[in-house]
């Protein structure tokens, strides 16, 4: 039995693609704030029936203890739906910035996770990217693993249906698929081994 220190217990998906995945993000309709800190993203926050994130503490161990693949699964406002999925995911400990490896990318919606990998996570009040200005502050409050702070941003403030037309970069963003100035009706990160 494995012990996952985070708040909120862990939700199994059985349905995509095999199931058998452990789910660590979702974000399908507004009603939780991602706008938080170092200390809520290392432990988690939300409802894992809805929203939330598991915790980067909990991401870290799992990830570690054994090599994971990492799906996403997206969708638009007009229902269509893509998904990128990663051989290799991996988040190093706090004492690294909880930094991401992740390779392997195959899937329908584009590669927007390689410009982060090899990052440290950053939060809104934590600046780990090797930017000059503060990424996070800059991209929605997002706690991500921010570069140059593109060009994902999934964990941005959910600004609902504003088209093409949403505020750049501060939404819930895949860049590849939809661009810089949409924001995703719903996303969801899982893992499996
Ligand atoms: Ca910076």
């Amino acid at each position: 039995m494995f012990f996952y220190p985070t708040r909120i217990g862990t939700y199994c998906d059985m349905d995509t693609a095999g199931g058998g995945w452990t789910v660590i993000q979702r974000r399908q309709d507004g009603s939780v704030p991602f706008n938080r800190n170092w200390e809520e993203y290392k432990l988690g926050f939300g409802d894992k029936k809805g929203e939330f994130w598991l915790g980067n503490e909990v991401i870290h161990l799992l990830t570690n203890f054994k090599n994971h693949q990492l799906r996403i699964d997206m969708e638009d406002w007009g229902g269509n739906k893509r998904f990128a999925l990663y051989s290799t995911f991996r988040v190093s400990g706090e004492a690294d910035g909880y930094r991401l490896h992740i390779s392997g990318y195959s899937g329908t919606a584009g590669d927007s996770m390689a410009h982060n990998n090899g990052h440290r996570f950053s939060t809104l009040d934590r600046d780990n990217d090797v930017w000059s200005s503060h990424c996070s502050r800059t991209r929605g409050y997002a706690g991500w693993w921010f570069n140059s702070c593109t060009h994902s941003v999934l964990n941005g403030r959910y600004l609902g249906n504003c088209g093409s037309s949403c505020s750049a970069w501060q939404g819930v963003v895949w860049y590849h698929w939809k661009g810089s100035d949409y924001s995703l009706k719903s996303v969801s990160m899982k893992i499996r081994p």
